[in-house]
This record gives structure tokens, sequence and C-alpha cells, in this order.
């Protein structure tokens, strides 16, 4: 963290303080210490005499934050992506042993140095594009050992690299093949050894479950959570991603942080969301690679003002990509989700979404991740996909990259 005054001159700021982008024209942001001093016009601007970079009349925005990720995996999944094009279905490869199996027995074979070392550039590509703020999900491993090598791995990412990391225990992913037959068996297991245990090691900052017919049912999610929150853990949902088994419900008794995925979720589901203030997270890039028809409930999640967030979902069977620019891009298109909240999506929404009020807004008191971009309409960050034009990143107050202009 860099202690000298500095401050981001000759800049609009999209600040996502109130409705919209909550522009700043003609603009600047002082920081100190990490931490937003002032955000504001120019000319009312406080003395300032340290360091200044002139954003050439650029965009300031926060952070990105890339709130729903699988990044750390081992293996690759690209013979079933070639399956599914000679005519096998996820499901159908799931039911055949592979999908979800197939990263884990690789997950489970990898050391945790090989896990670190085949994430870290997954992890600098979104950092590339400016993301500050990740969550990564355990899931591929389904054992204590494994759970706690997926996690370990996250950790130590972030520990040794300028981007902050989340971790979000998802034991109750895909039953692993020692308790076949036997889910509620695996769940005991998880709600008695691997959550108890990995809680009281630090590794736990959320739980997630994957609520499905191809998953766990509803009463074993509800088991997960009743633990999680006998803990004191925040909850987080796979919910309603290829059918409607009403886990956003339930996710809602539990006031869960986000439902995420949410192509299924039907108007009772929305409304109780809204009542608990669970964000909607909505992730376009597994809507575009499983070719989903059917859109998340948009219109009804404005109706009932459920705040939206956007992610990678980063993984390799439904998901492998590592650009959160692009999901501003797909948000739009294939969401018909604004601009606006396309990138209210991965900055305050997304904050939200994970628990954490001290980012995802330009304001004083928020801590300094920003991010100045080369554009002079915010519509641009979500109608171009493919180009980058990151001027500038500052994680807590210290320029993290300065790419090429
Ligand atoms: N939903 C997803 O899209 C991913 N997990 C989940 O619960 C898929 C994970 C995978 O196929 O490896
Ligand atoms: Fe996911």
């Amino acid at each position: 963290m860099s202690h000298q005054p500095q401050r981001i001159a000759n800049v609009s700021i999209a600040t996502m303080v109130g409705s919209g982008y909550g522009l700043q024209e003609q603009a600047v942001v002082d920081f100190a210490d990490g931490v937003i001093t002032y955000v504001g016009p120019a000319a009312t601007a406080p003395r300032h005499d340290g360091e200044v970079f002139d954003g050439n009349g650029g965009l300031v925005t926060p952070g990105l934050i890339d709130c729903h990720t699988h990044l750390v995996w081992a293996g690759s999944r690209a013979d079933e992506f070639a399956q599914r094009l000679h005519g096998a279905s996820y499901a159908d490869i799931a039911a055949a042993g592979g999908g979800i199996a197939a990263t884990v027995r690789a997950t489970r074979a990898a050391s945790l140095d090989d896990l670190i070392t085949v994430s870290r550039p997954r992890l600098q590509a979104l950092m590339d594009e400016g993301v500050t703020t990740i969550e990564i999900k355990s899931g591929y491993g389904l054992s204590l050992a494994d759970e706690r090598k997926q996690l370990a791995a996250a950790r130590a990412l972030g520990d040794n690299a300028p981007v902050s990391v989340q971790t979000t225990l998802l034991a109750a992913h895909a039953l692993p093949p020692e308790f076949k037959q036997r889910a509620d068996d695996y769940i005991e297991h998880i709600v008695t050894e691997i959550l108890p245990t990995l809680a009281a090691e630090g590794f736990v900052d959320a739980v997630d479950a994957f609520c499905e017919s191809v998953g766990f049912t509803p009463a074993q999610t509800e088991r997960v959570f009743a633990a999680a929150q006998a803990l004191g853990i925040p909850v987080k949902l796979h919910a309603e991603q290829l059918s409607n088994q009403h886990g956003s419900e339930l996710a809602a008794r539990y006031q869960a942080l986000s439902c995420d995925h949410l192509e299924y979720l039907d108007e009772a589901g929305v409304k109780a969301m809204a009542a608990s203030g669970t964000v909607a997270v909505l992730l376009p890039g597994a809507f575009y690679f499983l070719r989903e028809t059917k859109r998340p409930p948009m219109e009804l999640f404005r109706e009932y003002r459920v705040p939206m967030a956007l992610a990678t979902d980063a993984n390799p069977g439904t998901s492998p990509l590592l650009s959160l620019q692009l999901m501003l891009n797909m948000g739009a298109t294939l969401f018909r989700l604004t601009p606006e909240e396309c990138l209210r999506g991965v900055t305050v929404n997304a904050a939200k979404a994970l628990g954490l009020s001290d980012r995802g807004q330009v304001k004083v008191g928020q801590r300094a991740d920003l991010c100045c971009w080369n554009v002079s309409d915010a519509a641009e960050l979500s109608y171009s996909f493919s180009n980058q034009r990151l001027a500038a990143c500052w994680y807590q107050g210290t320029l993290r990259q300065k790419p090429s202009r």
C-alpha cells in the first residue's frame, strides 16, 4: 500500500454511487494509505502535494470485482467440448462420469504447488483487465484434504499478488465417487467434518452449494446452509441454472448473499430474493457456452429491485473463459442489461454479492481499488468485447499495472 497522497486528475468518474453510473465529470480522485480521501470536481479539490496521474480525459471506475469463479482447477475438458459437438449433453457427460467428476480427478491428482502454478496465469488474465477482487470457490476436491488444497491455493494466489481473494467452500458441488449412491452421507461429512474444519482453519469466507437435479436437493442444501449459519458464515447458492428447484427461496430464508445463474427462476423466487436483499449473480459465459436459451428474469429483477451482478463463472466445464470485460458485453448482448447495469454488476453489486461494503464504489472511505480507462463514454466498457482499454489500475492505492496506451 502506498502511503504517499496520490491523485488521478483530468478524468470523468463512474462513482457507482446512487443510480446509474453516478458520473462526475472533470473530476479528480485523491487517495492516501490505500483509501479514497476526495472525489469531486477539480475546481473545488483540496490542495494536493503528492503524485498526480494524468487520466488524459479518460474514465475512472472502481476496481472490477469478479464475484463468482471456480478459478483453481487442474486438467482440461476440451475432450468433452468435442463430445458435446458430437451430440452429447452436459447431463449425459456428467452421468457417464465426466463433467465435474473429471475435473475432480485431475484436481485431486495435482499438488498444491501444481494448482497454484496452473491457476496463477488465469488470475493474471483477469487482473490484466482490471480485476482487483475475485471470489474463488472450491468444489473440485470434494474431500477434506482436497478442498483444503484448493482453498489454500486460492489463498496463496491472493497473498502473492496485488489482488484480494475471497474464498468460498463449495464442497456440495458434486458427489465424490467414494460416496456414490450416498449423497446424504456426503452431506453429513460436509457438515460434520469438511466445513467445520476448514472454517476453523480460516479458509471459508462463504459457503455455496449446487442445488440442481444433477447436484444436491433443496433438503441437502438446507443442511449445509444450517451448518454454515451455525458457524456464522454467509451462504450463496448455484440456483435454478438448469431447472427450477426453488433453491433461491431456500437461500433467501438463510439471508443468502447471492443466488447465481437463475435462468429458471420464477416470480416467487425473485420476490423472496428481494425480501432478503440477496443479489442475483448472472453468468452469461455459462449461458453462452451451454447454448442455453432461457434467460434469467431480468425484467422481474428490475421490477422487484433485486441487485444484479455479473461474473465470469470461470471453470473448465461450463465457462472456460477469463475475461470479465467479455461478461460486460455478454450481459448486454445476451441478457439485455443496460451498460449502467453491466458496470454496476462488476462493481457495487458484485461487492454486495460478496458481503463487502468497503469497495465497489468511488467514494471517500472506500478502498483505493481503481481503474482508469482510455474511454470517453462509459458505455464503451460493455460495447466492445475484445479491446483492452485499461490505462492504469491501482490496488489499495498502489499503481499495479500501467499497460501501454
Ligand atoms: N454450475 C456450473 O456452471 C459449474 N458448476 C456449477 O455448479 C460447472 C462446473 C463444471 O462443469 O466443472
Ligand atoms: Fe459456478
